[in-house]
């Protein structure tokens, strides 16, 4: 794995959990972890449960006892990472959004079908689509239970760098991260729902702002906190590079349109990713702080008796869930991440590609470049550029 902070813990504990729970045909060894600084990654390694520590990502890509790259890195070393453990003939987990920019995310997407003809598996780590929930959501979509889909409705709201104190982490720089909300969790919302209804978004228009232009530098950061300043009493300050918070409208290729929003202005929201679908058959809807529930509508219902019922998507007959507790007892955020290793370990040992592939993950790329030319241009309908160039 390269990369340990915050999304490299929530891999880590995948990886030291999903052999526990699921009944594989592989198992995975948490042979070595990367990062740049010697001893936050040793006390990482030892801190996750892996076995071995470098500084050196090349030294993983070019070892024989390794056949899988997780990329837990900022964006802009996902396409070198992934297309060097690649062209080393080694499997490719990678971290959303797939890239910073459409050409790499393009070239990284070649890489994983070239890597394919050869039998190298790549996945792109959209965990909320393993939530038992949002996958239970796509079943019922697929079995026609809310009919022809008319609304999407899709928010991602966060509030974790409201306050203008709040240093300049990388997450706020174009240069590592490639955009602000729009890619950091508006990409989740954009795969989502293409993934629950099965339709591809064709044409944007969008607004994007940045409330606060400029930020103290970062002392110390850790998952989505930091402390300001150089420690000894100095407050620099750098410009923020990116989107606070995207909004837009879309099409879709089936017919569907829709609402998107992602911030991290939302004061009060903390994690509140929701998605709320209406078709001609009935509605249904995700709320992840309520993530063990599915929201469903059925307008076939007596008129006496209709209204939103709740799902309580905890039973052994749910996606993913007979592998944990007894009925009714609920999982959690961690939880869709053990999901994902799960999924990616069945593809690799029976030789299946697995989903959303690099290819997969470039549409959302493509989207999310719709979006900032679409605001770059004053909110003007801008068409998403299509896979094959
Ligand atoms: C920060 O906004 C973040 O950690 C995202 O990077 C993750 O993808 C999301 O799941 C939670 O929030």
């Amino acid at each position: 794995m390269v990369g340990y902070a915050f999304m490299g813990a929530a891999h880590s504990q995948a990886w030291r959990t999903v052999n526990r729970v699921f009944d594989l045909p592989l198992h995975a060894r948490m042979t070595a972890v990367c990062g740049r600084d010697e001893a936050n990654v040793a006390a990482a390694a030892a801190r996750l449960g892996w076995e071995q520590h470098t500084t050196d990502w090349r030294s993983l890509v070019s070892r024989d006892d390794i056949d899988l790259i997780d990329i837990c890195t900022p964006g802009d070393s996902h396409a070198e990472i992934a297309i060097a453990a690649l062209a080393a003939g080694k499997h490719v987990l990678c971290e959303k959004p797939l890239a910073n920019t459409i050409d790499e995310a393009r070239q990284m997407a070649a890489a994983a079908e070239r890597g394919a003809a050869a039998g190298v598996r790549s996945m792109c780590g959209f965990n909320y689509r393993r939530v038992p929930a949002v996958a239970l959501m796509r079943r019922m979509v697929a079995d026609g239970r809310i009919g022809d889909i008319r609304h999407i409705r899709a928010a991602y709201l966060q509030d974790w760098i409201t306050d203008p104190q709040f240093p300049l982490v990388w997450r706020l720089q174009k240069d590592k991260a490639g955009s602000g909300a729009l890619g950091d969790i508006g990409a989740h919302i954009i795969d989502l729902t293409q993934f629950v209804t099965g339709q591809r978004i064709t044409g944007v228009t969008a607004l994007t702002e940045t409330f606060v232009k400029e930020r103290p530098l970062p002392q110390a950061s850790s998952g989505l906190s930091a402390a300001a300043g150089d420690g000894n009493g100095t407050v620099a300050t750098g410009l923020v590079t990116v989107d606070d918070a995207a909004l837009f409208l879309a099409r879709l290729d089936g017919g569907a349109i829709a609402t998107y929003e992602a911030t991290r202005f939302a004061t009060g929201r903390k994690n509140g990713l929701r998605v709320e679908i209406n078709g001609s058959l009935g509605s249904i809807a995700f709320d992840f702080e309520r993530m063990n529930e599915l929201e469903f509508y059925d307008a076939a219902e007596p008129s006496t008796e209709q209204g939103f019922t709740t799902i309580l998507v905890t039973e052994p007959d749910h996606p993913y869930l007979s592998a944990w507790w007894p009925p009714g007892h609920g999982i959690g955020y961690e939880h869709s991440f053990t999901h994902q290793a799960r999924d990616l370990i069945e593809a690799i040992a029976t030789g299946a590609d697995p989903a959303p592939s690099f290819t997969d993950a470039l549409q959302v790329q493509l989207v999310l470049d719709a979006v900032l030319r679409s605001a770059g241009s004053g909110s003007g309908w801008t068409d998403v550029e299509p896979i094959l160039a």
